[in-house]
């Protein structure tokens, strides 16, 4: 039977779990654990061991947020959440894109150096450590994660983090000021996507860094909807409190980088 792999609180599974509600598609989800995504029964469905997987009715697997999001959108009645407009699209298009590449990423780096590198102990317990690194597939991630966990706020990757979500930031401004949601007049799946990052940067307490800005009105918009408080429901709270005090002792800097000027 077709289901959602997903754990309720990661950020790339909220992208789709937010599209799925926004749809109000009959999909079930399941939650699976850390240790589960390192089994070979998830690797044979997910190489990366990586949340979302969706499974398909037949066998077939879909990989990686965004390509589930547009399947779900496709598949499934209900609310279009892809622009019919070619300008439109390609809005929603791009802002789904720069959240892959570049604020996901990002917004990896200050978890990782905050909240992951909790878990690991200072120093880190070295041999959970190369468990963890050992199951990761990209390079890239790798040295990131391990130079946040072992380095913490002084890794490079945070400031470098905290500028492109900054960026991120001023760049939602800038489009909401002028259209109420990211790809026009009507929510898309760029912002579906958004609502993850957006999200967790408030469960950091971070919320203050677009005060009284455009992406405030649009994040008022997004609560007001019976998908996000239905979202919210589904994460574990005591993960969610365990984050927010994560942050604690970083919270002031983070919120003067990513304040606007
Ligand atoms: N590009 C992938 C990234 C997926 C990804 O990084 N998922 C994270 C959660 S946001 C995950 O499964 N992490 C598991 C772990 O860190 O152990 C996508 O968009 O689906």
């Amino acid at each position: 039977m077709a289901q959602l792999y997903v754990m309720h609180h990661a950020t790339c599974a909220r992208k789709a779990l937010f599209a799925l509600l926004e749809k109000g598609a009959p999909l079930p989800t399941m939650e699976v654990d850390r240790d589960y995504l390192r089994s070979p029964e998830y690797r044979r469905l997910n190489p990366d061991g990586l949340v979302p997987t969706l499974l398909l009715d037949d066998g077939e697997v879909l990989t990686e947020s965004s390509v589930i999001m547009r399947y779900l959108d496709e598949a499934y009645d209900g609310p279009r959440l892809q622009p019919e407009d070619a300008i439109g699209r390609a809005r929603m298009n791009l802002w789904m894109q720069l959240i892959d590449e570049k604020y996901f990423p990002a917004l990896g780096a200050i978890t990782i150096a905050t909240f992951m590198r909790r878990m690991f102990g200072t120093p880190p317990d070295e041999e959970r450590l190369a468990v963890m690194l050992d199951s990761l597939t990209d390079f890239a991630t790798r040295v990131m994660r391990e130079d946040t966990i072992r380095r913490g706020l002084e890794s490079p990757f945070v400031e470098a983090g905290l500028r492109q979500l900054r960026a991120m930031l001023r760049r939602m401004n800038d489009t909401l000021q002028r259209d109420p949601w990211l790809a026009g007049d009507s929510l898309s799946l760029g912002d579906c996507a958004m609502v993850a990052i957006i999200l967790r940067l408030e469960e950091f307490g971070l919320a203050e860094a677009w005060q009284g800005t455009a992406v405030s009105r649009w994040w008022e918009r997004i609560n007001s909807r019976p998908s996000l408080q239905r979202l919210l429901g589904l994460a574990d709270q005591a993960l969610l409190t365990e984050l927010t005090s994560s942050v604690s002792e970083a919270r002031g800097h983070f919120l003067r980088k990513l304040s606007h000027p």
